[in-house]
């Protein structure tokens, strides 16, 4: 077998700027960055109906409040220290602006040490006999005290989900609690500086995940949403990863055990690892996209052994339950079917029949003129292909594209003198590339690459399963597809497919949007019915010449999720072909471009299409199958090449 590649991308030592005071988290505190006046400190109580004398004790001394007008606020007063309710509330007649049994009011507030902020204070009142034990069995997925974190994980950790700001420090709990979360511009970008870079991140340009924390975190009621890391192996005693790691389902090699990488070479997983779901609110580091998810690790590409991949990707012990794998590494140039054997019955059978979400890397190895489209490990319908975008929403100068590609994330600059590169988890002890705040070296800024991209597409559908645990694996693809967001619309490589779906070989379908994809599946979307599929072959025998058309008759009618076209070419010069797929609705991708090879890993045959080569797409999402779809091969250098066969086969439903 081909050794693997995997796909680091660690910034050049020789960037490093040594002592640079701008980036001590200590001086760059999440409070100043926020537009905090907007950001009202939240208290909730719940109190029940024909209760007397309901106030809020501040436990101020000296302080200055000032109710602020609007809202209810005229069902409120101050007196000594505290916020009253100046009304015996009736469940059955509400006497708030709204009607929904909730009185607010906002409070202008100065502490006795001058420090000023604002509240916004809601009384619930419950039905009489609804008391706060009926609450306990209703809040999961709710944020009562709207400080980003869900009330079962507040109750989880000991933290209080009625109060938003328990240090009293004027930042809401759910935007702290994790010492380099500032520098998470992926997560939350601030518009401030995070590497040694003077390039600050841009505030909107993020997974713009916030208000999903108020109801997911991976946490799934205390039954955790599992994820998987295959790569390097991961340091399962890292300080902020430990809490996360699934040690029942974490294989060395084939068995149960522990993924540690043995050496400081291999710090990649780990990294992936950290992006994914590094635990928030310890008081440490980062936090993963899925911050209370577990993660179980492989290490199967330090040996490569094939049965370590089968092991993590199907048969290994708990399989069943890992909702989604990551996989940011790949095999450059193969056709070779095994890994998608192993897929298609992971899709079939895991999740207890809805199926496991394979998500991969697009590669980095633009600059080589590669294409994803010729690794059958990634052009299959089962691999959910991820690119990689930079901090300005455009595409990585590395980042790999193809007609595969699913959708997009971000990978970081490729150094970071040019851009934000991506925080996150290294080899405990092992890192160079840190903030100075980071004393012990657990953490790095120098990540970059469609590695990193990948574990935030991973993390997001882990987020998606805990919303919406019966999507199958091809529903939770489509939901994504459906939900991306089109970035750097300028962009050549966008097409409109027939039924208005944005595409393109950099972008897939567009940048993840995962607050967009759970409120999609939350207004009652319903899972695909069973796939079908259609298929049609046409040998051909002819010369292409300088270009070469033909048609394809597809005789049933299905609403398109996947097209593979595997084209036969008797050739030398099969990398001089670009060819094109177009659909009976006139949509046209390209389906490989001429010129495709990747560095030193070239293409091993010139005649890579003599015995059939397959290439895959997405695009044609939603379209109809049905009528004539035409393959269109233009032959560069017009050398000798003869179409054998053609054949289209459509999946769908
Ligand atoms: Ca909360
Ligand atoms: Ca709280
Ligand atoms: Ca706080
Ligand atoms: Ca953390």
């Amino acid at each position: 077998m081909k050794k693997i590649n995997y796909l680091p991308l660690l910034i050049a030592s020789a960037f490093v700027v040594n002592g640079c005071d701008y980036f001590d988290s200590t001086n760059n505190t999440i409070q100043e960055s926020y537009n905090y006046r907007d950001n009202y400190v939240t208290k909730s109580i719940n109190v029940p109906e024909k209760s007397h004398n309901i106030a809020y004790n501040l436990n101020l001394k000296k302080a200055y409040i000032k109710i602020l007008r609007g809202l209810d606020s005229d069902k409120f007063i101050v007196s000594n220290g505290t916020i009253k309710l100046n009304i015996v509330p009736d469940y059955n007649k509400p006497q708030d602006s709204n009607g929904d049994n909730i009185y607010e009011v906002k409070v202008y507030i100065v502490d006795a040490n001058g420090n000023d902020y604002l509240m916004l204070l809601r009384i619930n009142i419950t039905k009489n006999g609804s008391d706060s034990g009926a609450e306990e069995n209703n809040t999961r997925n709710v944020d009562s005290d709207g400080d980003y974190i869900p009330d079962d994980i507040e109750r989880y950790l000991g933290k209080d989900p009625h109060n938003s700001d328990e240090n009293r420090n004027g930042i809401l709990d759910g935007l702290e609690g994790d010492t380099l979360y500032n520098k998470q511009w992926y997560i939350k970008a601030l518009g401030t500086a995070t590497n040694p870079s003077d390039v600050p991140s841009i505030v909107g340009n993020d997974l713009n995940l916030q208000d999903v924390y108020k109801k997911y975190m991976g946490y799934n009621g205390g039954k955790s949403i599992i994820l998987q890391i295959v790569d390097s192996g991961v340091d399962i005693n890292h300080e902020d990863l430990k809490d996360n790691i699934d040690k029942t389902r974490s294989l060395n090699g084939v068995k149960v055990g522990d993924p540690t990488p043995g050496g400081i070479f291999q710090p990649h997983g780990t990294m992936l690892a950290g992006i994914a779901a590094a635990r928030a609110f310890n008081g440490k580091g980062i936090r993963g996209v899925a911050p209370f998810a577990k993660i179980a690790g492989s290490n199967w590409l330090v040996n490569q052994s094939l049965d370590a991949l089968e092991a993590a990707w199907y048969s290994g012990p708990g399989a069943n339950d890992i909702a989604v794998t990551n996989n940011s590494w790949g095999t450059y140039y193969t056709a070779d079917t095994f890994y998608e054997k192993i897929m298609a019955k992971g899709a079939k059978n895991l999740r207890d029949g809805k199926g496991r979400v394979y998500v991969f890397a697009s590669g980095n190895a633009r600059k080589y003129n590669a294409d994803a489209n010729i690794q059958y490990v990634i052009n299959n319908r089962y691999a959910l292909v991820v690119s990689a975008v930079k901090y300005d929403n455009t595409v990585a100068s590395y980042s790999t594209p193809g007609a595969n590609v699913w959708i997009s994330a971000y990978g970081g600059s490729v150094s970071y003198d040019k851009g934000p590169t991506i925080a996150t988890t290294y080899l405990s002890g092992e890192s160079t590339k840190t903030w100075d705040s980071d004393k012990g070296g657990n953490y790095t800024y120098a990540m970059a690459g469609s590695s990193a991209a990948a574990p935030m597409v991973t993390g997001s559908v882990a987020l998606l399963l805990e919303a919406c645990p019966n999507l199958g694996w091809r529903d939770v693809k489509y939901i994504l597809a459906k939900s991306a967001k089109q970035v750097d619309s300028q962009n050549p490589s966008w097409i409109t497919n027939a039924v208005g779906m944005h595409f393109s070989r950099d972008y897939g379908f567009g940048l993840i949007n995962t607050k967009a994809a759970i409120a999609m599946c939350e207004k009652g979307y319903t899972n695909f019915k069973t796939q079908k599929w259609a298929s049609t072959e046409l040998t051909s025998n002819s010369n292409i010449g300088a270009q070469k058309d033909v048609t394809i008759t597809i005789q049933k009618d299905m609403k398109i999720e996947w097209v593979e076209t595997t084209v036969n070419i008797d050739t030398q010069n099969a990398s001089d072909l670009d060819i094109f797929l177009i659909s009976p609705s006139g949509t046209k991708v390209q389906l490989v471009k001429s010129g495709t090879q990747i560095g030193e890993n070239l293409i091993p045959t010139s005649d890579w299409m003599k015995s059939g080569f397959r290439f895959s797409t997405g695009a044609f999402l939603d379209e109809s199958s049905i009528g004539d779809w035409r393959v269109e091969i233009v032959n560069k250098k017009n050398g000798s090449a003869i179409l054998k066969k053609v054949s289209i086969k459509i999946y769908g439903h």
